[in-house]
C-alpha cells in the first residue's frame, strides 16, 4: 500500500459516531486511503501516535471575514488563516464583496483572489457578497461563477445601508440561485427598525456601546428571519440564515423545517452560545466572568468587578457585533437547545475582527469625535468579533470536559461537534467527498487532540491540574492580529495538539508550549489552496421545487416561475 503516513492509536470521531479506539488512519498523497486496526508500514512510512486521543476532521469555518475594506484593522489572510490553523481549522470560507459601484463580479473575485493567493495557511474558498444584483449578473455571471470559478455560494444582507438588498432584489437572486445551484446565505435583521431605533437613541443622547444591543432588538432579527423564510418559500429556494441569536427567530426556522419541511438552514456562532449583552456595558477589560462553559451563575459582568484593565467607558465596544449579544441566559439556552434539537445546521465563528486600541478600530468613534469636537456613538463602532481560533476548542470542551459543574443543557455530543463544525459546512458549501469527514477518499485534514482526561470525577480532578488539558484562553496565546479576544479567561479542557492539512503536519502545540509563541506553526503561507467547490447539498427539508405555499393552487407558480 506504500503509505506516506499513519496516525496510530486514534479514537476517530465522525458526524454519526465515535469509532472503536485504537484505529490507524493510513494516508497517501494527502488523502486518507485506509482505516484499520493494523496497516502495513514500510521504511518510509511516517508514524504519528495519537495516544488514544480523539481525532476529528479538520474544522471547516464557513463564515470568516478576512481582508475586508470595511475592517482596515482586521485580520488579513496571513494572520487570519494562521489563527484558523492553530485553532484546528483546515478549510475556511471567506467573502469576496461586491461594492455597489462594481458592475461585474469577475474583477471583484480576481481582487479577492489576489488578497488571498500565496498567503493562506489553510485551504479556502469564497462566498460572493452581492450588493448589486443587476440583470447581467443574474443572467450570466452567477452561472459562470459556478461553472468556471468554483464559487457556489452567495451572501445577501437585509441590513446595513452599503450592502442591503430590498425584498424584490432578494427574490430575483433567490430564483436565479435556485436555477444555477448556489447556496444562499442571508443576514436577517430588519434595517428600518434598526435605523429608527438608532436615530431615536442618539437623539436621546444614548450614545455608549451598551446601546448597540438596544438598537438591534430580537424582533428585528425575528421579523427579517420570518420574511427571509417567506421569500425562500415563495421561490422554493433553500437558504441558510447566518449567525442566529434570537429564540423567536430560531423558532421560525424550526417551524419551517419541522412543520413545512422547508430547506431552511440555520447557523450560529460561539458568541451567541456564551456571551451576554451585559458585556457591552463593561468599563474594564479583560472581563472577570465565571459564566463561561455553561455554569449557571448569579453575577454577571460589571465594570466595577472587572479585570485588571484601566477604567474605560468604551471598553464594551469590543463586544459590538450584529446581531448583538442578547440580554438573557434564556436566550443563550435557546441557542443551545437549537443546536441539540437539530435546528442549527452549522456553527461558524463569523470571525470579523477589528482591533480595539487602534484609531481605525473599535475606538475610532472616540478618535474622530475628539478631532471634530463631537460625541462618539455606538453606531460608528465597527461590527464584529474575533473567534476563528477559539471556536473549536470551546465547542470541543462543551463535548468532552469532565467538569461536572457544566450544565448538561450546555453540552453537545462529540459527533454533533463534528457534524456542525466540519461535516455539515463542507456538505452545504459543495465540498462533500473531499472535506469534513474522516473516511477513505477524503483529504487527510485532521485534528489530533490531547488524550482526554478520565471521566471518573476523582481522576479527572487530579488530571485537571495538568496544563495540557486545562487551558485558560488568553489573547497572547492566539495567532490573529487582534489585540483582544472576547473569550479571555475562558477555561477549555483541550486544544488541537496536531493539525494536518492534506496529510502534512502544520501545527504542533507541543512545540509551541515548549518553545514559545509561533514555534508550533510548521506550515507556511501559501500551503492553503483555493478550493473550486461543487454545488452545495440541502441538508434539511425538501430540496428542489416543493409544493406551492399555502393558499396557492397546485401548479399556480408555473404561470410566472
Ligand atoms: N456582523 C456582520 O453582519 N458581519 C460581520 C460581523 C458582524 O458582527
Ligand atoms: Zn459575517
Amino acid at each position: 500500500m506504500d503509505l506516506d503516513l499513519i496516525i496510530k492509536n486514534a479514537t476517530i470521531v465522525t458526524a454519526t459516531e465515535i469509532l472503536q479506539p485504537g484505529l490507524s488512519i493510513g494516508i497517501k498523497s494527502g488523502q486518507i486511503v485506509a482505516i484499520a486496526f493494523s496497516l502495513p508500514v514500510d521504511a518510509d512510512t511516517q508514524i504519528i501516535d495519537a495516544e488514544g486521543a480523539y481525532v476529528t476532521p479538520g474544522g471547516v469555518d464557513s463564515h470568516v471575514h478576512l481582508h475586508q475594506d470595511n475592517a482596515p484593522t482586521g485580520d488579513k489572510w496571513l494572520s487570519g488563516s494562521r489563527s484558523a490553523l492553530c485553532g484546528g481549522n483546515t478549510t475556511i470560507l471567506a467573502f469576496a464583496t461586491q461594492k455597489r459601484t462594481d458592475e461585474s463580479l469577475f474583477p471583484v473575485l480576481e481582487d479577492y483572489h489576489s488578497r488571498a493567493s500565496g498567503r493562506s495557511f489553510v485551504d479556502y474558498g469564497f462566498h460572493l457578497i452581492l450588493t448589486r444584483p443587476s440583470p447581467e449578473i443574474l443572467g450570466r455571471a452567477l452561472k459562470r461563477m459556478v461553472e468556471e470559478e468554483g464559487v457556489t455560494s452567495v451572501k445577501l444582507y437585509m441590513t446595513y445601508p452599503a450592502f442591503r438588498l430590498g425584498d424584490k432584489e432578494m427574490l430575483e437572486v433567490l430564483m436565479r440561485c435556485r436555477e444555477v445551484g448556489m447556496t444562499v446565505m442571508v443576514h436577517a435583521e430588519n434595517a428600518d427598525m434598526i435605523d429608527m431605533i438608532t436615530t431615536r437613541l442618539l437623539q436621546n443622547s444614548h450614545t455608549l456601546p451598551k446601546f448597540h444591543a438596544l438598537a438591534r432588538p430580537q424582533i428585528a432579527e425575528s421579523e427579517a428571519t420570518h420574511r427571509a423564510i417567506s421569500l425562500s418559500t415563495l421561490t422554493s429556494t433553500p437558504i441558510l440564515i447566518v449567525h442566529m441569536s434570537s429564540p423567536i427567530a430560531l423558532s421560525h426556522a424550526r417551524k419551517a423545517q419541522s412543520k413545512s419541511m422547508l430547506p431552511i438552514h440555520a447557523e450560529t456562532c460561539p458568541h451567541y452560545m456564551y456571551l451576554l449583552s451585559e458585556r457591552l456595558a463593561v468599563t474594564r477589560f479583560p472581563v472577570v466572568d465565571d459564566a463561561n462553559r455553561g455554569h449557571s451563575h448569579e453575577h454577571g459582568v460589571h465594570g466595577e468587578e472587572g479585570g485588571d484593565g484601566a477604567e474605560d467607558e468604551w471598553a464594551g465596544a469590543r463586544h459590538v457585533c450584529a446581531p448583538p449579544l442578547r440580554h438573557a441566559e434564556a436566550d443563550l439556552q435557546s441557542v443551545w437547545d437549537s443546536v441539540n434539537n437539530g435546528t442549527i445546521t452549522v456553527i461558524s465563528s463569523d470571525h470579523a475582527p477589528t482591533q480595539y486600541n487602534n484609531p481605525q478600530g473599535k475606538r475610532k468613534p472616540l478618535v474622530e469625535a475628539q478631532k471634530n469636537n463631537s460625541t462618539p456613538t455606538f453606531a460608528q463602532i465597527p461590527n464584529g468579533l474575533p473567534g476563528i481560533e477559539t471556536r473549536l476548542p470551546i465547542l470541543f470542551s462543551a463535548a468532552t470536559d469532565p467538569d461536572p459543574s457544566i450544565s448538561p443543557a450546555r453540552r453537545l455530543t462529540l459527533p454533533k461537534f463534528v457534524e456542525l463544525t466540519s461535516t455539515n459546512p463542507a456538505k452545504m458549501y459543495g465540498l462533500s467527498g473531499k472535506k469534513g469527514s474522516i473516511a477513505p477518499g477524503y483529504d487527510a485534514d485532521l485534528v489530533i487532540w490531547y488524550p482526554s482526561p478520565p471521566h471518573d470525577p476523582a481522576a479527572a480532578a487530579a488530571s485537571l491540574s495538568d496544563d495540557k488539558i486545562k487551558i485558560k484562553i488568553a489573547n497572547d496565546m492566539l495567532h490573529h492580529s487582534i489585540d483582544y479576544t472576547p473569550f479571555e479567561g475562558f477555561q477549555v479542557c483541550n486544544w488541537p495538539r496536531y493539525v494536518l492539512l492534506r496529510g502534512e503536519l502544520k501545527w504542533n502545540r507541543d512545540i509551541e508550549v515548549r518553545q514559545g509563541p509561533g514555534a508550533g506553526i510548521l506550515g507556511k503561507p501559501g500551503d492553503g489552496k483555493f478550493l473550486r467547490r461543487g454545488k452545495g447539498e440541502v441538508l434539511v427539508g425538501r430540496s428542489g421545487m416543493g409544493r406551492e405555499p399555502a393558499g396557492m393552487r397546485d401548479g399556480e407558480r408555473s404561470a410566472w416561475m
